[in-house]
């Protein structure tokens, strides 16, 4: 490791103690930036990357709110507004068990970069809260967001920041926000994006996360000539991201193999096809059941408490969380012929399995750039709020097609390497950075 990368990730260690997916986030951005910064001393004079890795606000507050047998529950709620330099805070909220300071921070984080790479004039940010929607009442759900968005709403706002959905978060969630929003503020804006066609959204918002990914894939294949008809995929998560990757994988003519959620995975050898994946949708979205019930009903493996690595297949999409692809299952992967993997999710492979798809050349897209498609999406919503406007399906669609490319040209742009491989990972870092840094720039020491 260089001196001035190990001297950079000391400080920031030594800021941050006891936020390991913060830190993990940074140290991969970091690689990538730190020899690129020493080449042009503009930015390393100004401390552009000193600044971006401090919020430039983080909001805690607590969230009371009564269950449906009257009894107080508390839950912590967060904003992490981490860079404003190009546009507004735009980022999802994530509903989890699992939601940490640290885990937000890591997420607002590569929000700022991904944001960017988009081309639209997005800020970084992320929320959410340590409360679990699973098992709880559509009562339970409407009064938890009902009480988180009477205090986040001094916060935020069309032109300030605008939160969205992640893990936790869909149609439901967006919808009671809003609907709390509306009643505090007495108006009705675009603070909120992934909102209901009907009452301000997009079309094909929805989708846009899934599809994007695809798209980014296409792109991906097209540098070898080649193209997505039967290829294998293997797929984590059944929620929004992994739905939609699946629905494009399969329309474009790819075979499906797996789909799983926090209980396990299902492996099915046909490949599931778009009546089966109706059936999850349904399961998911309205049932809220859970994915082994696939097994049940379609006759094929569920495999208890485990990740879908060791199948073999060409291409893998990683959907669901963070850190859930790590070393082993990276070499499992690569043993098994699989050559590009794509993240849907946020940080969803582990350093080591970045290391181990980078030794082996294999195409490795960063989430950042692969999975920007739901971030341009909300970004086109915001647009058509402002024009007071709808475009069709086809206008969005074709919309977020040019924004993958653009986001693809981009990576290959700065990621292209000597001996002709193309680095994903430093092309999105670089990529991203260059807007951000020079609108810094641009704006002064704020
Ligand atoms: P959903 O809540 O719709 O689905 C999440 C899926 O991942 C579920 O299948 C869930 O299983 C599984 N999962 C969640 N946490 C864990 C865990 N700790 N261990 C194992 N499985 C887990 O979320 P999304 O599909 O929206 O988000 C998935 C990923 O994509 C996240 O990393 C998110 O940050 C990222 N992302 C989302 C975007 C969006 O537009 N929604 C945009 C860009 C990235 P279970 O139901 O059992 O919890
Ligand atoms: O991680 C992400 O990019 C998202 N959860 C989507 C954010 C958004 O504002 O649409």
């Amino acid at each position: 490791m260089n001196d001035l990368l190990r001297q950079f990730l000391e400080k920031v260690q030594c800021r941050n103690t006891a936020e390991p997916e913060f830190l993990q986030a940074v140290s991969e951005v970091a690689e990538s930036l730190i020899p690129y910064i020493e080449k042009h001393p503009k930015y390393k004079n100004s401390k552009i990357l000193e600044r971006i890795v401090e919020p430039e606000r983080v909001i805690i507050f607590r969230v009371p709110w009564l269950n449906d047998k009257g009894e107080v529950e508390v839950n912590r709620g967060f904003r992490v507004q981490m860079n404003s330099a190009i546009g507004p805070y735009k980022g999802g909220l994530r509903f989890h068990p699992s939601v940490t300071l640290s885990v937000l921070k890591f997420l607002a984080f590569e929000q700022v970069f991904k944001n960017s790479l988009t081309g639209l004039p997005m800020g970084g940010g992320k929320g959410g809260s340590d409360f679990d929607p699973k098992n709880r009442s559509d009562n339970e759900v409407m009064k938890f967001c009902q009480s988180f968005m009477t205090e986040l709403y001094r916060h935020v706002g069309a032109d300030i920041d605008i939160p969205a959905g992640d893990i936790g978060v869909g149609n439901r969630e967006i919808g009671y926000l809003f609907g709390q929003y509306k009643r505090i503020k007495g108006e009705f804006s675009g603070v909120l994006t992934g909102k209901g066609y009907e009452w301000g959204g997009s079309l094909i918002r929805p989708e846009a996360t899934g599809y994007g990914l695809v798209y980014f894939v296409e792109e991906i294949l097209k540098t070898r000539g080649d193209s997505l008809v039967g290829k294998k995929v293997t797929i984590s998560g059944s929620g929004n991201v992994a739905q939609y990757a699946a629905e494009k994988c399969i329309a474009k003519g790819a075979k499906v193999l797996t789909m799983s959620d926090s209980g396990g995975f299902i492996y099915d050898p046909d490949g599931i096809d778009q009546e089966r994946l109706n059936y999850i949708k349904h399961l998911k979205d309205h049932e809220r059941g859970r994915i082994r019930e696939y097994a049940n009903k379609f006759n094929c493996s569920f495999f208890e408490g485990e990740r879908p690595w060791k199948i073999k297949c060409d291409i893998a999409l990683p959907n669901a969380t963070q850190n859930e692809l790590n070393g082993d299952d990276a070499i499992a992967l690569v043993e098994n012929g699989c050559f590009c993997v794509a993240e849907g999710a946020n940080m969803p492979c582990t350093p080591e399995a970045v290391a181990a798809f980078n030794q082996a050349r294999i195409f490795y897209a960063p989430g950042k750039a692969a999975n920007a498609g739901g971030v341009a999406v909300s970004g086109l919503e915001m647009s058509q709020n402002s024009l007071r406007f709808s475009w069709t399906r086809d206008e969005v669609d074709n919309k977020l097609k040019e924004i993958m490319k653009q986001i693809h040209k981009l990576c290959v742009k700065y990621g292209r390497e000597e001996d002709g491989h193309i680095n994903y990972e430093k092309g999105a870092n670089i990529g991203g950075f260059v807007k951000i840094a020079d609108s810094m720039l641009a704006q002064g020491v704020v």
